[in-house]
């Protein structure tokens, strides 16, 4: 396949300041009448062709001015409409007319149906599976759509920006028009037409505008579309106070589908939403689920101004908006609930998912410099990495100088398709920094390493911190340059008091941060009355991995005393570490684990601490998955004896503490109806950790069988059927609950998916069965994204020993899966195969299994070129 670079950018020959689209819809015979208003760039030759992309059109009619083009003047193919011989003034009106199939339309891009709902994905290149354009981010226009229909099958008719005009038609036909006054380019297009529900609010800005907000579900499911209404409502209030954004046109629409590729999607006025995102009950939705819908509600609403107002240049920008935006969700969400609880959870995601990915053959900067298919760069570098460097040019320039900056940017770009240096920039302008070094995040992939050394001198009361960047080698990077990383830091005394330093000498510090910017610097700080602990990385100022030598003891300390509560996990997660990772190596040598008592009284004392957040306790006690020992560990994994070391610390807490803990899980019992809010979930979050402790130490399925019953909503249900499949596989108690789940939920796919997820994560060999079985389940199905994700997905990403089987079961049965999906649905396919992306980290008989499974999906003829790029990187 072609592959695009950056450099190569060029702006187009032509502009269309105007496009006019007229849908008569039908659900296998859609035609698509579009009218461009098309201007040639200054300076460009007058017999300049104009070259319009495509992706599997019919061109049915074309007219220049009002009239057909002789036949060798232009050229249409599915992919292309390349036409010669145009106006001299350069500047014309160009008419086309394609017919789309919506009903066939299985890739979920361009317009498609869903469950009888017609709808829209653009982004990135979906704009020309409607009609030929000018599809690429950088050509805005300004469009008007009239939308036709039959009214039984579509009463609503919804496009982008404010509603203009609606009428009857003959034959039981009616239409709508709407006119989006804002410039924007093809992929932010977005229409929607059928049958479905709707709740609505409305909400004025600051200064005053009218707002009608719109919800559209299922009919039926109108209520669990409340708590997204709030969210919107609550993101809308906070991006004026925060950011001082308003919204800008009189509607703001929100459609549920529940066939949609990704999580939701930004579209100008007219957001289209996975059903995942926006449906909630305390009876169907778990708290994860809670705050899943407020981060994407808020991070679609927030896309208004960073992406919409200001869009990408092209797609090598495509952090600039998505990184920049999940930076804006993350703070929203932060504001909303616990700070330091919601950022151990951006942790852990970042070290889950994009730590390995920088670490793996699919690794690339933050802003690509070149791919192959768009599609396949929608990922956690791009999104969680691109908000980690915007958060760190925060924490680099400060609050102050870094809201000036983003005020100066929205100043200076509104309306532009823009680009990193123009992002960096602003932030140079506002504060006089030179940003050109920081700027290689951008560039650079991978993970840097820290390597920490300290000295104390108690005669001079001077303390030195040695510091050492490295970063290796990725694909196509075989060296780097050293960065600029805001490291965080305080210095501990006795009981974790903070000791200020007098003075710091070497390299440069400000405040509480290290600025880190020669591959090896010193920082050396005096008036330090005794040897301190350094606590680094507060906050996990910057993207990157530790190693000190700080000790055992140094750990328990910061573990129990830091008073930031990053670190303080962090420490505590280190120390963990350790042991499920030395003890993984013994379980694989035929050894049994070992586990000192101190260990085990660190993390009770955390348990029954009061004066820490439950939610942040809850954090602490969630071990190490086995994917966070297997990445420790890094080469050479035994997914079996990982298991093993990780059972085996849950059943020596479990059973030191028992009594303890069944106390506390009494305690945690809550009274009342269920409340969403984050003191409750953390509540909620600790007493299920503690369930899965006590049903490992008592080693039978009755306290989970029994909250499982006696569950008045989603999350403790959930957690308690978790714990039932994990722990208890085959019991009595299990298929029993297993049954009354699908008893009770069966009629709703979407909860369903939750029973799919809990046994697809089912330990060990039974695994790949049950999943095959399930397969068969009457709500099965690969043609929709969330159901494939569910039993596909669970079992390949996060089904360690299960799907890693030793003898290459779960690797042949992925492939064959993904090249059955592939046919369907190739974005969906290439994004799952992204699970076997570490295979080389495997011991050497899973990783021939993997190879062998891998070569068979690249030796297909005729494969996507999604996934035939993920396939041919993952191998390189
Ligand atoms: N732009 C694609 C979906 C999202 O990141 O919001
Ligand atoms: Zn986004």
């Amino acid at each position: 396949g072609q592959v695009f670079h950056l450099d190569d950018y060029k702006p187009t020959d032509f502009l269309i300041p105007e496009t006019q689209l007229d849908f008569a819809l039908h659900p296998e015979r859609t035609i698509v009448k579009s009218t461009l208003q098309i201007e040639r760039r200054q300076g460009i030759a007058a017999d300049a062709p104009l070259i319009l992309d495509g992706d599997e059109l019919k061109l049915i009619d074309i007219r220049i001015d009002g009239a057909a083009p002789g036949d060798n003047t232009y050229v249409a193919t599915p992919d292309r409409l390349e036409i010669r011989g145009l106006p001299q003034n350069g500047k014309f009106t160009l008419e086309l007319t394609t017919e789309i199939n919506p009903t066939t339309n299985r890739q979920l891009t361009g317009l498609y149906r869903s469950s009888n709902v017609y709808c829209t994905q653009c982004e990135a290149e979906g704009f020309r599976r409607i009609t030929y354009f000018l599809d690429r981010p950088d050509l805005l226009s300004i469009y008007t759509v009239r939308i036709e229909a039959e009214r039984s099958e579509a009463p609503l008719l919804l496009s982008n920006g404010n509603p203009k005009d609606k009428g009857e038609l003959t034959n039981g036909r009616h239409f709508a028009t709407w006119h989006d006054p804002h410039p924007k380019p093809a992929y932010l297009f977005a229409l929607v037409a059928g049958d479905l529900g709707v709740i609505t609010d409305t909400f004025t800005t600051a200064s005053g505008r009218h707002v009608d907000l719109g919800i559209y579900v299922e009919h039926g499911k109108e209520p669990r579309a409340l708590y997204a209404m709030d969210a919107l409502k609550r993101s809308m209030k906070w991006d004026e106070e925060v950011f001082g954004r308003e919204y800008d046109l009189d509607v703001f629409n929100v459609v549920a589908v529940s066939d949609f590729n990704m999580g939701a999607m930004e579209n100008k006025g007219l957001n289209v939403f996975n059903d995942k995102y926006v449906l909630a009950d305390p009876d169907t939705a778990t708290d994860t689920d809670y705050a899943g819908i407020e981060a994407v509600i808020a991070h679609e609403y927030f896309h208004n101004w960073t992406g919409n107002r200001i869009t990408c240049r092209d797609w090598f920008q495509l952090c600039l908006k998505e990184g920049l935006t999940v930076y804006r969700d993350h703070e929203f969400s932060a504001d909303m609930r616990s700070r330091p609880v919601k950022r151990i959870a951006e942790v852990k995601g970042l070290k889950a998912h994009q730590f390995p990915e920088d670490a793996g053959p699919l690794a690339h900067p933050v802003r690509p410099r070149q791919f192959r298919e768009i599609n396949n760069f929608y990922t956690s570098t791009v999104y969680e990495k691109g908000s980690e460097v915007v958060r760190m040019i925060r924490t680099i320039l400060g609050p102050d100088l870094f809201r000036k900056g983003m005020d100066l940017y929205f100043e200076r770009h509104d309306g532009d398709a823009a680009t990193i240096e123009d992002f960096i920039k602003v932030f140079e302008d506002a504060s006089g920094e030179d940003l050109s070094q920081f700027a290689l995040w951008y560039d650079q992939a991978g993970t840097p390493n820290l390597a920490i050394t300290y000295d104390y001198d108690q005669a001079t009361k001077t303390f030195e911190i040695e510091i050492e960047q490295s970063l290796k080698a990725t694909p196509g990077q075989p060296s780097k340059k050293p960065m600029h990383i805001p490291v965080q830091f305080a210095l501990l005394g006795t009981k974790g008091r903070e000791l200020k330093p007098r003075s710091a000498k070497g390299g440069l510090v400000k405040d509480d941060v290290i600025h880190l910017r020669k591959r090896k610097e010193r920082f050396s700080f005096s008036g330090i009355s005794e040897r301190p602990v350094p606590s680094l990385l507060r906050g996990f100022s910057a993207p990157v991995t530790l190693t000190s030598e700080l000790t055992r003891s140094d750990l328990v300390f910061l573990a129990r005393n830091d008073g930031d509560e990053v670190t303080r996990w962090q420490a505590l997660t280190q120390l963990l570490n350790a042991k499920l990772t030395s003890n993984s190596k013994r379980v694989r040598g035929g050894k049994p684990a070992t586990i000192e008592n101190s260990s085990i009284k660190l993390l009770g004392d955390i348990a029954f601490n009061p004066a820490l957040d439950e939610a942040f306790r809850a954090l602490c006690l969630s071990i190490p998955s086995e994917s966070d020992i297997a990445r420790e560990l890094g080469a050479n994994i035994d997914p079996d004896a990982i298991l093993g070391s990780r059972d085996a610390l849950v059943s020596a807490v479990g059973e030191s503490l028992a009594e303890r803990f069944a106390e506390l899980y009494d305690l945690l019992d809550h009274n009342g109806p269920f409340q969403p809010d984050a003191a409750s979930a953390g509540r909620r979050a600790l007493r299920n950790v503690l369930l899965d402790y006590l049903s490992v130490a008592d080693n039978t399925p009755k306290l989970a069988a029994a909250q499982f019953s006696k569950a008045d909503n989603m999350t403790d249900r959930a957690a308690a059927l978790g714990v039932l499949v994990q722990r208890f596989s085959g019991s009595d108690a299990t298929c029993q609950a297993l049954r009354s789940f699908e008893e009770r939920f069966g009629n709703d796919p979407l909860v369903m998916d939750k029973w799919f997820i809990v046994q697809a994560m089912q330990p060990g060999n039974e695994a790949l069965g049950k999943v095959r079985g399930l397969m068969t389940h009457k709500l099965f199905s690969l043609d929709n994204p969330n159901r494939t994700r569910a039993l596909i997905g669970a079992f390949s990403s996060g089904n360690q020993t299960g799907f890693n089987r030793a003898d290459g079961g779960g690797y042949r049965f992925f492939a064959e899966t993904i090249l059955t999906i592939e046919k369907k649905n190739p974005q969906l396919a290439a994004r799952l195969l992204t699970a076997m992306r570490s295979w080389r980290s495997f011991e050497p008989v899973r990783r021939e299994h993997a190879r062998e499974a891998l070569a068979t999906i690249a030796t297909v003829t005729g494969l996507s070129s999604d996934v035939r790029d993920i396939v041919e990187r993952t191998l390189a």
